[in-house]
């Protein structure tokens, strides 16, 4: 049987179709900032005067989904055959209607989708996961909650900025009238589950643990939560789900338009990390998992919640039942650009600098990559430092720069992830940047682990596929991950022990850097 996996992610839609019998995998991606250049957001988010602000049109999700779909069918992929779809979105962000959705059979197929969802909205953009602007609601709903021992002993997380309660209760303080014709608040992940069955969807248990308003424990939005952040909270938001949730069938417009047969079921979609962590095969406890895709992101399954005591980890759920710790560093993929732009270097050069003209420990160069503000360790506003040689602090050592962005993020990962539990021995690698050899080098001496690649680009959009048939077909996981989820061999990194102890030193150094830079910090909150 067919299954299609959907990932809305910051920079792009992708679909993944998965075929359980014959094991075939056919994917394709939508890049917002190329082929949907009118909603002016060249990395998947729009411009703003002030840098800790990161919004979407969440029409531009809605028109690369007909994009998508309408790319898959011109290509020959007969999308009556799916059995099942269900998919993950980037986690945190929120999209506001003015209505619920109930248009399945009011939406018509020969209008674009984008242009019949634009009323239903109450907002016109969506805060996404990289808003740093609402220290202050942050400390707000702590202290109406009692606490930040009380918000991680609730939500697994302290207040975050990013994290969607406090994005909501920005909203609620800056535009109370649109929050209060606000009928109904969907993530990402939910929204695009809504478009798909034409009805809302509730929001699953792994993606809701990312808002700040779920109860862990009882696996339901705590009331206490609701209240400290907005008025009339409770009411906005239906009831939260277990990942493998059967969400209705596939709405009518999809059937019309694009040959989905009129059964196809939609199981509720979850963040892309957590769908991640299915899609790695890294479900259950004992394997850890590096997401380098817009933001980097170290996360793995959990048998029990564990919270990080320095408040930067968070826990999500795990779809395939429990929990999970991630570590989320907003310089990821971006910050590799910034250095790749600066210095002209495609990525192929990039791998070639560290991997053959630079050494580990970089010759003593270490940079402090902050070009956007940071979520671990907490920044509120870009800061980038050069420490090491005159060349390299003067921007005239390209090899170095590319050597001293990773070696950053790399330390910074495996110092602030060390709260999940032993250091990891193999580490399985996913995302854009997963193809570029230099930075799976930097990976491997950091972590002194085996760095191990999966042969699926995109595994947050393969665990919407496998979570699909697993909820349909009733697979068990292990057959599941047995044929889709087999890493690359061929480009497994192995530890080289001999850049153990320059990594030892280089870590205590990074860290005593990282003091001084939090001390320079203003505080906001
Ligand atoms: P997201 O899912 O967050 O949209 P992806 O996982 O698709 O992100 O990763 C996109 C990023 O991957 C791009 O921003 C780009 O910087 C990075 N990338 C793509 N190819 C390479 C490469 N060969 N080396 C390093 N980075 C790469
Ligand atoms: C995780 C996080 C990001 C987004 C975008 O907490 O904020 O990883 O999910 O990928």
């Amino acid at each position: 049987m067919r299954f299609l996996g959907l990932d809305s992610s910051t920079q792009s839609l992708t679909a993944l179709i998965i075929d359980t019998d014959t094991g075939e995998v056919i994917d394709r991606s939508i890049q917002f900032g190329a082929r949907l250049p009118q909603y002016k957001s060249p990395n998947g988010f729009l411009p703003s005067d002030d840098p800790r602000v990161k919004h979407s049109d969440p029409l531009m999700w809605v028109e690369a989904l007909d994009l998508l779909l309408g790319e898959l069918r011109e290509a020959g992929v007969d999308l009556s055959t799916i059995k099942g779809v269900s998919g993950a979105g980037q986690q945190h962000g929120s999209v506001y209607l003015a209505h619920p959705i109930d248009e399945a059979g009011m939406w018509d197929a020969s209008l674009p989708l984008a242009e019949q969802v634009r009323p239903l909205l109450s907002r016109k953009t969506a805060p996404i996961w990289m808003d740093a602007s609402t220290g202050a609601e942050c400390a707000e709903i702590t202290a109406a909650a009692g606490g930040a021992d009380k918000m991680v002993a609730i939500t697994g997380s302290i207040a975050i900025e990013r994290f969607t309660g406090p994005q909501i209760r920005k909203f609620w303080k800056t535009d109370p009238a649109a929050y209060e014709r606000t009928a109904e608040i969907q993530l990402v992940s939910s929204f695009v589950a809504s478009l798909l069955t034409g009805t809302s969807v509730p929001i699953d248990l792994g993606d809701g643990a990312g808002m700040n308003l779920l109860d862990l424990a009882a696996g339901a939005w705590s009331p206490l939560l609701l209240d400290a952040t907005a008025p009339g909270l409770g009411r906005k938001l239906k009831a939260a789900v277990p990942g493998a949730t059967y969400a209705g069938t596939v709405a009518d417009y999809f059937v019309k338009r694009y040959g989905f047969a009129p059964n196809t079921a939609v199981i509720a979609f979850t963040g892309d990390n957590p769908s991640s962590l299915v899609g790695m095969g890294a479900s259950q406890p004992g394997t850890a998992v590096v997401s380098l895709g817009t933001s980097d992101t170290m996360f793995a399954a959990m048998p029990a919640p564990r919270t990080d005591p320095n408040g930067y980890g968070n826990v999500f759920g795990n779809p395939a039942g429990g929990f999970m710790a991630l570590c989320c560093f907003s310089n990821g993929s971006l910050a590799r650009e910034q250095i790749a732009t600066r210095f002209h270097l495609g990525w192929d050069d990039f791998a070639q600098a560290i991997v053959e003209r630079t050494q580990p420990g970089n010759g003593g160069n270490m940079l402090l990559p902050y070009f956007v503000p940071e979520i671990t360790p907490r920044l509120p506003a870009p800061a980038e430092r050069w420490f090491g040689t005159p060349d390299f602090v003067a921007g005239k050592d390209p090899a170095a720069a590319a050597r001293a962005v990773v070696e950053a993020q790399a330390l910074s990962m495996r110092l602030h992830s060390a709260f999940i539990g032993a250091a990891p021995s193999r580490i399985l690698v996913t995302g854009g940047a997963s193809k570029n050899a230099g930075i799976l080098r930097v990976l491997a001496d950091v972590f002194q682990a085996e760095i191990i690649p999966l042969r699926v680009g995109n595994s947050s959009a393969l665990g919407g596929a496998l979570r699909a048939a697993q909820a349909v077909e009733g697979r068990p996981w292990s057959d599941l991950f047995a044929r889709f989820t087999a890493p690359d061999s061929s480009r497994r990194v192995a530890p080289d022990p001999r850049s153990k102890v320059t990594y030892e030193g280089i870590s205590t150094q990074l860290q005593a850097r990282l003091k001084d830079l939090l001390a320079q910090t203003p505080a906001t909150r």
